[in-house]
């Protein structure tokens, strides 16, 4: 990361709409004006608005949702999550590249962002697609001092951050459906992919990769999930505010950054309950009719309840009550019986 050059940024930040010198830039900065010119012209090429006229010096002109180190790091308010991070234009895919360097050794709380990838992955080799530079494509790597049979409480907790930090920067309902996707009206917003290596039943690390559909339209999804898939602001839309939902991509990521901190040190505290308990209240699958397959015979039931190893248990209507760990349910009336 240019140094200098985010914090010719982050002065222009602090003025926003007004214009900046060159000489006051160059002086405060300690660097030639043309460097400063040279990190004006980086900046536009990153895609920030900045108007430059001889007489007056810069403008940034309104604030604009790009990705970059220096957005990332900016008032993020964790206290290990995040503290190296590192972002890239592409990648295959964040969460190989955060368990490379995982494996390689990178500290707890590495978080890897991209704003495009070419090879997303969801659960059971399935494809995520990602649309380049509209949405949230990161990863983070922690290394707890846990169990195996516990890695899945993270996935919890990590939707649980999610569904949180969109609740609070947009005020929509974001809701968690089983095991770990987030939805708007029924239609997923959010997946969420935790990967982990370990010896024998000790966990070396976790990666948790988290993909977040921002600003699509319609047309950036496939055409066999537009059914079921959402953004943030085709929400927006949908919901009578056209074009009103203002949303920074860095802010977002940054809101959830934070919650997961919180939540991490509420697992270190054996204080799992409360992690199940928000999970329990943004859930959109308890209480709801469901199929599920288990060993390939289907089962229909009312989602009753959750247990800190990620596992359903439905009280299907034939009486019995049977816990379904991971693999698909399908809730009638969110996804319809798919
Ligand atoms: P999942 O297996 O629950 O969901 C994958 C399924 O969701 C696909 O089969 C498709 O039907 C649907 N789908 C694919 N892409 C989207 C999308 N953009 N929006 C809505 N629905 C979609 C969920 O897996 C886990 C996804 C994690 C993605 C992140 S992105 C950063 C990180 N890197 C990476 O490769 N994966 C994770």
């Amino acid at each position: 990361m240019s140094n200098s050059k985010y914090k010719v940024l982050s002065v222009l930040k602090k003025n926003i709409g007004e214009y900046v010198s060159g000489e006051s830039l160059s002086e405060t900065l300690g660097v030639t004006r043309a460097a400063v010119w040279k990190y004006i012209k980086e900046l536009k090429q990153q895609g920030y608005k900045i108007d430059s006229s001889t007489k007056k010096g810069y403008m940034l002109e309104h604030s604009s949702d790009n990705l970059n180190e220096y957005e990332l790091m900016e008032g993020l308010k964790t206290e290990f999550i995040g503290k190296r991070l590192e972002y890239f234009d592409v990648l295959d895919s964040t969460n190989n590249y955060a368990k490379k360097i995982a494996a390689e050794g990178c500290e707890n709380g590495t978080v890897v962002v991209a704003d495009n990838q070419t090879e997303g992955r969801g659960r059971m080799g399935r494809t995520w697609y990602t649309a380049c530079g509209k949405g949230i494509w990161m990863t983070l790597v922690l290394r707890p001092p846990i169990q195996i049979e516990e890695v899945q409480l993270f996935t919890l907790g990590a939707a649980v951050a999610v569904a949180r930090a969109i609740r609070s920067l947009t005020g929509f309902e974001a809701g968690i459906k089983w095991p770990n996707d987030i939805i708007l009206e029924g239609r997923k917003v959010c997946g969420i992919l935790t990967e982990m290596s370990s010896e024998e039943s000790n966990v070396n690390f976790i990666v948790i990769g988290i993909g977040i559909n921002v600003s699509h339209t319609l047309e950036d999804f496939p055409e066999d999930i537009r059914d079921r898939a959402t953004s943030l602001m085709l929400y927006s839309d949908k919901s009578g505010k056209k074009g009103q939902l203002i949303l920074d991509r860095a802010d977002l990521i940054k809101n959830i950054l934070f919650e997961i901190e919180k939540i991490y040190s509420k697992i270190n505290n054996n204080s799992s309950k409360e992690i199940l308990g928000d999970w329990k209240t943004y859930s959109v699958t308890l209480g709801s009719k469901v199929r599920i397959i288990i060993k390939g015979t289907e089962y229909e039931g009312t989602a009753v309840d959750i247990e800190q190893d990620g596992s359903l248990t439905v009280e299907c209507i034939d009486g019995v009550r049977r816990r379904v760990l991971s693999g698909e349910i399908q809730v009638r009336g969110i996804f319809g019986y798919i």
